[in-house]
């Protein structure tokens, strides 16, 4: 019989675990091994996390062997296979983005730490909370005994939301546009990318060039697209009056099971974010960047060689700078 994948999810109790844990609970991400859940909250939403333990028993899930409740990140993490760091401190009305790097510094470097002393050294890990980029860079830092391969932070979301935009405009289902990308943050600052080579449409057995499609939508493709994508989370949250987490939970499944499961399909890519220890592209090394990822055997591979308009390359050094920008001041604070 298959081993059990042992998944531990930090801020279980929150709206995107809930829609996350039933996709790896149900054998959506894993098919039919068994799977042991780690749920870690604060003290504050263990009632709720209860709660939760209840439902998934009532789903009875055929794979699902033990779901265990905690506040302990080293019970939580001690030697499982995959983390899904979800919980962090929200973005409250009036708060700069300085505090909250601050607040979020201050619980991955906790995780991070708690990886380090007790993940088993295969571990993968998929930071979803904000800001996403630098939270990851922050924990992988921490974990130094850690390869920094086995982190990436969720840009899969901002990249299905561009491949849905591009379908809109087409007129053609999302599945059939492989290849758009997502470069730098998961933040408005981010380069959601429809017309670099090598991006299609799968029209039978043709691969049709994005570029050549978009060729008459140009001021779409270089702007109203970009925005669209960029405020995506934030028109959201106009209109359905709280944060993506239907997608989000979505988003971060899939991202899992084509990270460690399915890997890419042959000349596809997806969006990551992952620690640019190459300086792929020109981008400053020691950043956490989303770049075209291929996966294969359980590892990404940034794809290289995409020639990138002069357009896309200023794109990339608005996004790189703030990128820059957050490493810095999280910097800061490790330092103390
Ligand atoms: P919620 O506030 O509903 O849930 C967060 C949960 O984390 C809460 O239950 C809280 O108790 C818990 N938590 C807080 N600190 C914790 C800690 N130190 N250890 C363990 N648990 C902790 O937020 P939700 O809507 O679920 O969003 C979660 C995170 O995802 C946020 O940071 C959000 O900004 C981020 N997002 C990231 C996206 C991405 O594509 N990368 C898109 C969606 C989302 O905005």
């Amino acid at each position: 019989a298959d081993s059990v994948v042992k998944i531990a999810v930090s801020g279980a109790a929150g709206n995107i675990g809930y829609a996350l844990i039933p996709l790896l609970a149900s054998g959506y991400v894993f098919g039919d091994r068994p799977v042991e859940l780690r749920l870690l909250e604060i003290p504050h939403a263990l009632k709720a996390l209860a709660g939760i333990r209840m439902e998934l028993i009532d789903c009875a899930f055929p794979c699902l062997t033990d779901v265990i409740c905690t506040t302990d990140p080293r019970e939580a993490f001690e030697n499982v296979d995959v983390i899904v760091l979800v919980g962090g401190f929200p973005r409250k009305q009036g708060m700069e983005r300085k505090d909250l790097i601050e607040a979020n510094t201050k619980i991955f470097t906790t995780m991070g730490r708690a990886i380090n002393d007790v993940a088993s050294t295969n571990v993968k890990v998929l930071v979803v909370a904000n800001p996403a980029n630098t939270n990851c860079l922050v924990a992988l830092t921490e974990a130094a005994s850690i390869p920094s391969k086995n982190f990436c932070a969720l840009t899969y979301l901002d990249h299905q939301r561009a491949k849905a935009q591009v379908a809109i405009q087409l007129g053609v289902s999302t599945n059939r546009i492989k290849n758009v990308t997502i470069w730098g943050n998961h933040s408005n600052s981010q380069f959601p990318d429809a017309l670099t080579d090598g991006y299609y449409l799968q029209d039978d057995g043709e691969k049709v060039p994005l570029a050549s499609l978009l060729a008459h939508d140009l001021d779409w493709a270089t702007a109203d697209f970009v925005t669209t994508v960029q405020e995506r989370g934030k028109h959201v949250i106009e209109v359905r009056g709280a944060s993506s987490a239907l997608s989000a939970a979505q988003a971060s499944a899939d991202c899992i099971k084509t990270w460690l499961v399915t890997g890419t399909q042959d000349g596809e890519t997806v969006s990551m974010a992952v620690y640019n220890d190459e300086g792929y592209y020109g981008v400053q090394k020691g950043l956490v960047f989303s770049f075209p990822c291929e996966c294969k055997d359980g590892d990404w591979y940034v794809k290289t060689g995409l020639s990138l308009s002069e357009f896309a390359m200023e794109k990339l050094v608005i996004t790189e700078k703030e990128l820059m920008e957050e490493r810095e001041a999280a910097k800061d604070l490790l330092s103390k």
